[in-house]
């Protein structure tokens, strides 16, 4: 293979199949016989590519055994199993993820050298796998390596779909979408099953048998196809599947007679909608048929998903042939990662009554054992309402057994809650408003499910006390808290080698990476001058690394000594990116009005914002327009540009992460106290030791707590005060401080170009944006929020202190591994056990 003959030794090395190589050589050799006999490219070329490509299957092969080990021993133990059902899986790259796992690390390394290549060069050939948007699908990703990582069995499924999120690219207008093609060439991660294939039904209607029972007949039956991820645990056998579902049209479908008559395109017509099913991550829902196609995604993932589980469950039965369905729930736990696969519940319903013969009694006792549903918001707009004419449409018998739910649930509150009759209309599932009836997605799930849960303990109370106050006085015991998590494998010992080997080192062990409340053991030597200064070269080898990164896809040359403070995540009004960039406005006006002796005593800063924001949501993408236009004046600026850069960061993925959050000193997560659930990134960047300046709200409550109050920069109003504050400012009794108002002044000048930024302030100012002005409250906390920057700057100024501070929010950071929080959802949810492959 040319271009392998670039290094010395490679000719040496022979081309031959070593699955489950050890020694560097072996493994050169099989990802030799890769790029030779699993070829995707023309036989001249070895470059990076071609070699990620050969060195990923290689790796595979490796999984595949293991996995093939995983599902026999499944099948064999038959434990009760969970089922994660998501529409989204932020899988980011798999490569490093799956040798670090291995623990082949070093090897791989060594063998590519040997092919006259570097690990790292190869493993940024990986396109990301972004099937999913945010938070909810990096967090399931997350859970899905905890999982194996835990030897739970379990498996997560969602959609396969052809482009996953967007690609950003910033412009002189602001952000442009492309699509993302991480199928483009293939991915080496992926297998078909050709045998797992199930019909999933779309319109047609409800026909009554002569038996009574009802079956759901007609309308275009498309077919579920599974595709398998292999999810490896750390350090253990237990390789899980992610199985995704695509969809097809089958050959009966296509219709040879139209086409040979050049009717292509009727010809093909099913195949046509089937491949629009799976072809973006969340089409645009502004539309009656976007609507729709959502509509059609959610129930696809369901009625697939379910059918496999249960065939699943039919196949294991036991030496007397019988498994009655009262089982079910000692077999299957399904979780709903939000409302999205709500329609699991009645799709249980439908299968186990119409092609199972269960009445409707059994088949609610077993779905409703099964099912449980976890919340990621409180935001009401984001709360799932589907159209009842829509419903009646796609899927006329799932209308007509959550029509059924309902009724009977009102039955219930009838005899047993008179005093809730009043509120009927709040918490029953349909909406009846003659306008627009609609089915309440949550309330399905609440009223169906066995357990209720909330991702931080903050969004947990507020669901309890607010959201779902009335379901909490019928099922006292249905709701609980599941602080969300993140692997510590992805986003410390992977991401950041150099901080994880001094972790081990002063721990006296590498244990911390499976159990990681050890590293409060760190605390101890907070404040030791060696561990410091390792501490601090380490931290200054990453934010090297990403002047790097920034200089690449920016141009843009950041000072490594200045305080890198970052705030990356989907661009939302609700976390006031806006906040933010005033704060960086207000700084620069500062500056500016300084002499150049008074600018020498500030403390640098590069402030970087990234982001996506929605493709039609227009004031979040005002917001990322206005941070562009700041940073373009600022950076040019040669009186500040020593003391002061503002970059965004185009594209923020999962990939992107890995480069940012270690290079990181401060990280803002400054939503609007109430209104993030939970927040993950803040859990990543605290574990890479950097400080946080945030407000009380989602999970930033709880990592106070952990990492000391002394250790996190506190702001803002409480989620408590913020419906006074908002009503008071309604009544004009919000009296804005006059450094907010500068920098608003600031920006109307003009001084970062002539785009129209008046919608965007104006929804700061008396009433716009959600009917009432300033509804995040940025105007509130925009001055607790400045002084707060000026203690940070004085804070960072103080080496030791800072450093100390920084060890001491790795230390405090074990409660938030996914891997506690997926043991909490094993025994307080699922009711699963680990069933570890020998
Ligand atoms: O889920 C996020 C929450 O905003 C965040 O606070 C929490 O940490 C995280 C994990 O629990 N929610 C989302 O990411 N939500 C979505 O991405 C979303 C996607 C489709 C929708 C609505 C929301 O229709």
């Amino acid at each position: 293979v040319n271009g392998v003959a670039k290094s010395k030794t490679s000719d040496k090395i022979p081309v031959a199949a070593h699955p489950l190589a050890e020694d560097p050589t072996d493994i050169a050799s099989n990802i030799k016989y890769h790029a030779l006999y699993s070829p995707h490219f023309s036989p001249v070329k070895f470059e990076p590519e071609q070699a990620y490509y050969a060195a990923a299957e290689s790796v595979r092969d490796r999984l595949i055994q293991q996995w093939n080990e995983t599902y026999l021993h499944y099948h064999k133990v038959d434990p009760k199993q969970t089922y994660y059902l998501s529409m989204e899986f932020l899988q980011g790259r798999a490569l490093t993820n799956a040798i670090g796992n291995l623990d082949i690390q070093d090897a791989y390394a060594s063998a590519l050298n040997k092919l006259g290549h570097e690990l790292e060069e190869i493993t940024e050939q990986e396109k990301d796998m972004a099937l999913g948007n945010g938070g909810l699908g990096r967090l399931a990703s997350c859970f899905l390596d905890s999982m194996a990582t835990l030897n739970l069995p379990a498996w997560g499924y969602g959609l396969r779909y052809r482009y996953g999120l967007f690609k950003q690219r910033i412009s002189k207008a602001g952000q442009e979408e492309m699509a993302e093609d991480w199928l483009e060439k293939f991915s080496p991660w992926e297998v078909v099953r050709h045998d797992v294939v199930f019909p999933v039904r779309f319109f047609g209607h409800v026909e009554v048998l002569p038996t009574g029972s009802r079956k759901w007949v007609g309308g275009e039956v498309l077919q579920a196809l599974a595709y398998d991820i292999p999810i490896p645990g750390y350090k253990t056998k237990n390789t899980n599947s992610l199985r995704l579902w695509e969809a097809k049209a089958s050959a009966q479908d296509f219709n040879l007679f139209q086409f040979n008559d050049g009717q292509y395109q009727s010809a093909a017509e099913l195949h046509a909608r089937a491949s629009q099913i799976c072809a973006v991550l969340y089409p645009g829902d502004a539309t009656e048929e976007g609507k729709l196609l959502r509509l059609k995604q959610q129930f696809f993932l369901c009625s697939a998903s379910l059918q496999d589980i249960i065939a699943r469950f039919k196949e294991r039965k036991d030496e007397t042939g019988v498994r009655a369905w009262s089982e079910f729930p000692t077999k299957v736990a399904v979780q709903l990662n939000d409302t999205h696969p709500t329609l699991a519940i009645p799709e249980l319903m439908r299968l186990l009554m119409d092609e199972e013969g269960l009445g409707w009694d059994d088949a609610w006792d077993v779905t409703s054992k099964t099912i449980a549903y976890t919340n990621h918001t409180v935001l009401p707009e984001a709360l799932e309402k589907w159209s009842q004419v829509v419903m009646s449409k796609l899927l006329p018998r799932h209308m007509e057994i959550i029509e059924e739910i309902d009724k009977r649930f009102i039955a219930i509150i009838k005899s047993t809650r008179p005093d809730l009759e009043s509120k009927i209309n709040d918490i029953r599932i349909l909406d009846h408003n003659p306008n627009k009836p609609v089915v309440r997605m949550a309330n399905l799930c609440v009223v169906s499910g066995h357990t209720v849960n909330g991702v931080a303990q903050l969004h947990s109370d507020i669901l309890k006390a607010e959201l779902f106050a009335d379901y909490v006085s019928i099922w006292p015991t249905k709701f609980q808290n599941k602080t969300n998590g993140i692997t510590p494998r992805r986003w410390l010992k992977f991401c950041s080698p150099e901080l994880s080997l001094i972790i081990t080192k002063w721990l006296k062990t590498d244990k911390w990476v499976t159990n990681l409340d050890l590293l409060v053991g760190l605390r101890e030597f907070a404040d030791n001058p060696e561990l410091q200064a390792e501490w601090d070269s380490a931290k200054m080898a990453n934010k090297q690394r990403l002047v790097q990164y920034i200089s690449r896809v920016t141009g843009e040359s950041i000072d490594p000594n200045s305080l890198f403070d970052i705030q990356v995540k989907r661009i939302h009004e609700y976390k006031r990116q806006l906040l933010n960039i005033l704060g960086a406005v207000y700084r620069y006006k500062k500056l500016k009005e300084m002499s150049p002796e008074e600018r020498k005593t500030t403390t640098p800063r590069t402030i970087m914002i990234g982001g996506k924001a929605f493709a039609t949501y227009t004031n979040a993408k005002r917001i990322v327009k206005l941070v562009s236009d700041v940073g373009a004046v600022v950076n040019t600026d040669p009186e500040v540009n020593d003391y002061l850069k503002v970059v965004f960061v185009p594209n923020y993925n999962v990939s992107v992460a890995e480069v940012l959050i270690p290079g990181s000193e401060l990280s803002q997560h400054i939503s609007t106290a109430g209104m993030e659930a939970s927040g993950t990134s803040n859990m990543k960047f605290a574990l890479n030791g950097c400080l946080i300046i945030g407000t009380l709200d989602g999970a930033n409550v709880e990592i106070r707590e952990e990492v000391g109050e002394d250790n996190f920069f506190l702001f803002g109003a409480t989620a408590d005060q913020v419906p006074k504050l908002r009503k008071d400012r309604e009544n004009g009794l919000f009296k804005p401080d006059p450094r907010y108002e500068e920098a608003k002044q600031f920006i109307r000048s003009k001084v970062f170009g002539s785009y129209d930024y008046e919608p965007l302030l104006d929804s700061l100012e008396g009433n716009s944006g959600y009917g009432r002005g300033d509804y995040f409250l940025v105007g509130q906390d925009f001055p607790t929020y400045i002084d707060t920057q000026a203690k940070v700057d004085e804070a960072y100024k103080d080496r030791k202190r800072w450093i100390k501070m920084s060890i001491l929010s790795t230390a405090g950071s074990g409660k938030f591994s996914s891997d506690r929080t997926i043991s909490q959802y094993a025994k307080e949810i699922w009711n699963i056990e680990a069933c570890p492959v020998p």
